[in-house]
């Protein structure tokens, strides 16, 4: 059987941005039954269809354990945050439990977090952070 499942459409968009049309073929005109092998054409398109990557925010979770000096050193160094900065968020993850150092693309967001805990694991603290979809 011919094209069974798929609509009579005259122009289809496909999921690589070609668009499949049937070209008018002087041969067979309308009415159906006619040689169709050469009546497609594909065109491609010219501007590129961007998507705009999902964003992750990389938390930062309080305990009682982890020096405040250590919090600031690895949100300066992870994170690339001036000292101030770095202060800041880090007592605001001690004053709310949890606390944003950044907001990434999800492979950059993963190894900000596995930098982070390696990191803390290394020095033996228990310092936890985590991603989040925005
Ligand atoms: N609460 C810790 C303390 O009093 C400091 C701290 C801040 C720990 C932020 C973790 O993500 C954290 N030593």
């Amino acid at each position: 059987m011919r094209g069974a499942a798929v609509p009579p459409a005259r122009s289809r968009p496909g999921s690589d941005g070609t668009v499949t049309v049937a070209a008018s073929n002087p041969r067979s005109p309308g009415g159906g039954g006619g040689d169709d092998r050469s009546n497609t054409a594909i065109i491609t398109r010219t501007k590129p269809r961007t998507k705009r990557p999902s964003l992750y925010r990389v938390l930062l979770l309080n305990d009682d354990y982890t020096p405040m000096e250590f919090v600031v050193h690895v949100v300066e160094r992870f994170f690339n945050k001036s000292h101030e900065d770095a202060y800041q968020i880090m007592m605001h993850v001690h004053h709310n439990g949890v606390g944003e150092c950044g907001v990434f693309t999800y492979e950059v967001a993963e190894t900000k977090v596995t930098q982070v805990m390696d990191f803390a694991r290394k020095h033996q603290h228990p310092l936890q952070c985590v991603m989040e979809k925005k």
